[in-house]
């Protein structure tokens, strides 16, 4: 009985990345009667874990209809939680509105280099103003380390480093079929190798394990232009694929803004106000971050898409902050 409910549970987490990459929200889950009428109230991916089996086989079987006749749409806002929080996505209906003054007077990415704690916290910090620090990860050893096979040896088959990972950390398989990060290192070295004629694969996920977070952090550090104040969420994030793919257009609702230090390849962000702030900011902001730089955006507020540019794989690191 235990481990029939251990592989549900591990089934509805299965299922909740799956509806994670597919964008949507909790409303558009909602919107499946049956869901409706079997939950009686709002179901969340934490609500699902709490569930039946019998409503498993209803979700599963609601979401393939709902996506297969349109009824459910892509999302547009993801929630990233610490692993100890539940996961659970919102509606952009119902979002705080933007104070529209953060992006009223940004023409464009601002890039900087020597950034001084005080201007980051004046400038940047807690503005949602988009920055790009050109020598935030320079002289990181991530840079020789971090590849899709040094992943491989930290995050090996039954370790339990990968067990947890896939337990309790979260994990992104955007347009691929990847069901857990176990599965991403079993692909063939053609495909990891992004070998001409190999299919293409991007994907992310939380490091929420402490002892693969510590074997990591070995080759990275905090940003330097980070005052001693300002705290670095203990779950620092991977995001790795091939060239011609990235994150389809969201917003995430994590409450806090972020950094992601380009490891390798080059990564092109295309950011847009949310719609109530149409007419008074930008359209659309777009900036390129190589391999050494440090991008630091607030997710929450800028709506935003990633490509890998260039021949090379893109590898980054980086962490939420307050
Ligand atoms: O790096 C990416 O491709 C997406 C990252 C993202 O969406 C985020 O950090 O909020
Ligand atoms: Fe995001």
């Amino acid at each position: 009985m235990a481990t029939d409910k251990a592989e549900v549970q591990r089934k509805i987490a299965q299922l909740c990345k799956k509806i994670d990459s597919f964008g949507l929200s909790d409303e558009d889950v909602y919107r499946v009667s049956s869901v409706r009428k079997l939950s009686g109230r709002r179901v969340t991916c934490a609500g699902i874990l709490c569930a039946t089996a019998a409503v498993l086989a209803v979700i599963v079987a609601a979401v393939a209809i709902g996506l297969g006749t349109g009824l459910i749409h892509p999302m547009t806002e993801t929630l990233r939680r610490s692993p100890a929080s539940s996961r659970y996505y919102r509606n952009s209906k119902f979002r705080p509105p933007v104070n529209c003054q953060i992006c009223a007077d940004i023409q464009e990415v601002d890039r900087v280099r020597n950034l001084k704690p005080d201007e980051f916290i004046a400038r940047y910090a807690y503005t949602s103003r988009p920055v790009i620090v050109e020598d935030g990860a320079q002289n990181w050893t991530a840079s020789e380390y971090f590849s899709f096979g040094y992943f491989k040896s930290v995050y090996k088959p039954d370790s339990p480093a990968l067990l947890n990972e896939e337990n309790k950390c979260q994990f992104f398989p955007y347009k691929t079929n990847f069901a857990s990060l176990g599965e991403v290192f079993n692909m063939s070295e053609e495909r990891a190798n992004l070998e001409d004629g190999s299919e293409p694969w991007y994907i992310g996920w939380s490091n929420c394990d402490a002892t693969a977070a510590n074997d990591l952090r070995r080759h990275y550090e905090r940003p330097y232009f980070f005052p001693a104040e300002v705290e670095s969420s203990k779950t620092d994030w991977i995001f790795m694929g091939s060239p011609g793919y990235g994150a389809h257009l969201h917003i995430d609702a994590v409450g806090t803004p972020s950094w992601q230090a380009q490891v390798k390849g080059t990564k092109e962000w295309t950011l847009e106000p949310p719609p109530e702030c149409y007419f008074e900011c930008p359209h659309t902001l777009k900036v390129t971050v190589h391999p050494g730089e440090i991008i630091v955006l607030d997710t929450n507020n800028w709506f935003h898409k990633t490509l890998i540019i260039g021949d090379e794989m893109s590898i980054t690191i980086g962490s939420e902050y307050d």
